[in-house]
């Protein structure tokens, strides 16, 4: 073996450098046995780029998280302080989130609330504790605007379970599904949104508010704006018959974690013959845990759902849309000792409604205050792409204004009615930057209302204190109330929708 004096050098220095890490490391543990692991991480995340492998003849080269996609599983202990090491090999700064789980502003993951970049080629540690329990996961808070392929376009996402100081366990084991999509494109028009909640969510003057705002502009000769569509479907970074498929046996009872890792997509779920328990959304668990045939996620939202598995035979779990589905949106889930072609049925239909998981006895206390927000799209107003508003003003992140003013301590209602022709997304950042009382900050803190469609008189029957969704979908032409305390910073969890106004 021959050594040049470069190579020597530097493993002489390498040595050197462990050597110098190690004794630090001891010198610390002789003082304090707890902080041993001060001198390595206890999670380390890479991001650069990578193939993902969605099937043998469609290979993707895409920023991913340690070359993997879905970047990998970090399971954490509620309330047991972690430290990661992000590293950024690819040559943009980088901002890692950590999406649903309440972290300071310096680990939050968003430029906006105040967290450094993580610099090109270079690294940031950050310690937190997490939390709350449950199904979280983390993703890239780049904002992509235009380039399809910047940002959540990509890999960047990956799951994160926050185990639970106590876990009820009612379940056999946990499998864990993450819905993607790859390839997308910009096109005019996009397709028709999905006719999912109720039919009594919609309002009929937001719905032809949007119509004719919509008419109104193809009249003046504007065009469609741009939407993103996308080519290739995944559920674990595979088209739908090129992973491994999930093997089950009769009786067993699988606990799903199901994330919509998608930037854009609303997205459905189903299993022929079987039904979904869902237990938590959000990672939450819902006050009423409740049967249903499909599920429905949001963008970036989370479903965690038990399935008996009483229907011995090979079947698709996949989305209803039938294109998404046969371009890869799907899973097989086979029983043990069962063959065949999978087989797929759609369900009868379905309205999603998330009073069904609330508790139907709960009394509200009133808000000090209602906050209504209407948002509205400008067609094609921003050279060819839409502009997002709420009540009337386009959100920017150069100016950052705040349009609400909050007082700590006083309750809010926030009534969020949809007027535009498309589902938007809301997602609640609560940071409390200053609490100077606990010195701790109140994470997303409030109990969610629906009125199904009514602009007033807050019946509301869903409630939940601190295990609220912390996103929530909004078709179009539906009015949504919600109910928090805290500060709190809003913003639509399409990254396309934020990047224009919202
Ligand atoms: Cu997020």
């Amino acid at each position: 073996m021959s050594v040049d004096r470069r190579s020597l050098l530097k493993l002489a220095g390498a040595t050197a450098l462990s050597g110098a890490m190690m004794g630090s490391a001891k010198a610390q543990s002789s003082i304090d046995p707890a902080s041993s692991s001060k001198g390595g991480a206890d999670h380390t995340i890479r991001i650069g780029a990578g193939l993902v492998e969605l099937a043998p003849d469609r290979i993707i080269s895409t920023t991913t998280y340690n070359g993997q996609f879905p970047g990998p599983l970090l399971r954490f202990k509620e309330g047991q302080r972690t430290i990661v090491d992000i590293h950024n090999d690819t040559d943009t700064p980088e901002q890692l989130h950590w999406h649903g789980q309440t972290v300071p502003v310096d680990v939050d993951g968003a430029s906006e609330e105040g967290t450094p970049f993580i610099p090109a080629h270079g690294m940031r540690r950050i310690a937190f504790t997490p939390g709350p329990a449950g199904l979280r996961f983390y993703h890239t808070h780049l904002t992509p605007g235009a380039d399809l392929s910047s940002g959540q376009y990509g890999g960047q996402v990956g799951t994160v379970y926050v185990e639970p100081k106590h876990e009820p366990g009612r379940y056999d084991r946990e499998v864990f599904l993450m819905l993607k999509e790859f390839q997308p494109a910009l096109s005019r028009g996009g397709d028709m949104d999905m006719d999912f909640l109720a039919p009594a969510a919609r309002i009929k003057a937001l719905e032809e508010a949007g119509e004719s705002a919509m008419r109104a502009s193809l009249a003046m000769g504007m065009p469609h704006g741009f939407e993103v569509g996308y080519s290739l479907f995944s559920i674990n970074g595979r088209l739908l018959g090129h992973g491994e498929p999930i093997r089950v046996k009769p009786g067993e009872r699988v606990l799903f974690h199901v994330v919509n890792g998608s930037a854009t997509e609303i997205r459905s779920l189903a299993l022929p013959e079987h039904r979904f328990e869902v237990v938590a959304l959000d990672g939450n668990p819902v006050p009423t845990p409740t049967q249903v045939p499909v599920l429905w996620l949001g963008t970036a939202e989370r479903v965690s759902a038990i399935v008996e598995m009483n229907h011995p035979g090979v079947w698709v779990m996949g989305d209803l849309a039938d294109d998404d589905r046969t371009r890869g949106m799907g899973v097989v889930i086979e029983y043990a000792g069962r063959t065949g072609k999978p087989a797929w049925s759609k369900p009868a239909p379905f309205h999603w409604d998330y009073t069904h998981f609330g508790q139907s006895d709960a009394i509200t206390t009133a808000p000090d205050e209602t906050i209504v927000m209407t948002f509205t799209k400008n067609n094609a107003a921003l050279n060819g792409f839409n502009q997002w508003t709420i009540n009337d003003v386009a959100f920017t992140m150069e100016k950052m204004e705040p349009m609400f003013h909050l007082r700590e301590g006083r309750r809010y209602r926030l009534r969020m009615r949809n007027a535009s022709d498309d589902s938007s997304c809301a997602s609640s950042s609560a940071q409390l930057r200053a609490d100077p009382h606990r010195g701790q900050r109140h994470g997303r803190h409030y109990e969610g209302c629906r009125d199904a469609g009514r602009l007033s008189g807050n019946r509301s029957r869903f409630r939940r204190r601190q295990s609220g969704p912390d996103l929530v979908p909004l078709p179009p032409a539906i009015a949504h109330g919600l109910r928090l305390h805290g500060a709190v910073r809003l913003r639509l969890s399409q990254p396309a929708h934020r990047r224009w106004g919202q």
